[in-house]
């Protein structure tokens, strides 16, 4: 199958979800939670995500992770991420209780598409200090791709992670992340770079990104991807195909946000304000602009 035909059979296989001017919903992928290892990128940002995860929670936000929220490429056991990460997990845990949280699976995660990984490793966890086990994500469904319905709109918007149209991470992925299971991690820990990796490959990237875009023009959706870690905002008129980035830049976290029927790209980072003090804080990168506006434009 062509890929971007695959990516339309995923699209029309999706799950809906109705939004109006009343949603608040916040897209955030690759997190590539980790075993708290050398070569676990999230380690360094975990703070700054809990702090945001909060401020979304607190602020009645749906979240919608788009792939890649853990790393099970490099770490096997998925019970090492949820226990170096434990605090990230109950606050998730509680976005699922409420209805309040959809995932998707990237290439990393992919093994999520799996139910019995999921009644293994999702449904439950373990508490070692109460010796108990307790609900994590009981039921949970992990979906290839989402669409929103935006006030009934013709056009959708398309959540998927995007790895659907790389090649080296959908068709031989099994090789690729023995790959990095074997071959790369253990150079990582010395600071060798993955040359696989999408992520860290700049034309490899730009093609993903531009599949994606091609898939937009044709279908007139609007679509949201990760997989590329870079973050991508077009204007109205420009061709509607967003990035959200990722968790594991250097020093902040992208994400998108769509709040009364507008979109926005943000960063969230460590600041300091005019007494030295240090604090985590949300910086709008691009946007907010009208969902409305670039359908029309899609119309056109
Ligand atoms: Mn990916």
């Amino acid at each position: 199958m062509k890929m971007l035909d695959r990516l339309s059979k995923v699209f029309n296989e999706s799950k809906e979800i109705k939004i109006d001017d009343d949603s608040k919903i916040i897209i955030m992928s690759d997190v590539h939670r980790g075993d708290g290892n050398w070569s676990d990128s999230f380690a360094r940002n975990q703070n700054i995500f809990f702090a945001a995860l909060n401020y979304y929670y607190n602020n009645d936000f749906t979240y919608i992770e788009i792939g890649d929220g853990d790393e099970l490429w490099e770490v096997r056991k998925f019970k090492d991420i949820i226990r170096e990460h434990s605090n990230i997990f109950w606050l998730m845990s509680k976005f699922y209780e409420e209805n309040r949280f959809y995932m998707i699976y990237g290439n990393h995660d992919i093994v999520k598409r799996k139910q019995d990984f999921l009644i293994e490793n999702l449904y439950y966890y373990y508490d070692e200090r109460s010796h108990k086990t307790i609900p994590l994500f009981k039921d949970i469904k992990v979906y290839e791709g989402l669409v929103l319905n935006y006030k009934d709109n013709k056009s959708k918007i398309f959540l998927v992670h995007g790895h659907q149209v790389d090649f080296l991470n959908y068709i031989i992925w099994p090789i690729t992340r023995f790959l990095v299971r074997y071959f790369w991690r253990p150079l990582e820990l010395y600071g060798v770079n993955d040359v696989t990796r999408t992520a860290r490959n700049y034309e490899k990237r730009y093609k993903v990104a531009k599949k994606l875009s091609e898939w937009v023009k044709k279908n007139k959706h609007i679509l949201i991807a990760g997989h590329t870690h870079r973050p991508h905002f077009p204007e109205v008129g420009d061709t509607p195909y967003f990035n959200d980035g990722s968790c594991v830049h250097p020093r902040c976290i992208t994400a998108i946000e769509v709040v009364d029927g507008s979109i926005a790209l943000v960063k969230w980072s460590i600041k300091v304000n005019k007494k030295g003090l240090l604090y985590i804080g949300k910086d709008i990168l691009a946007g907010p602009r009208k969902l409305d506006d670039y359908f029309r434009n899609l119309m056109k």
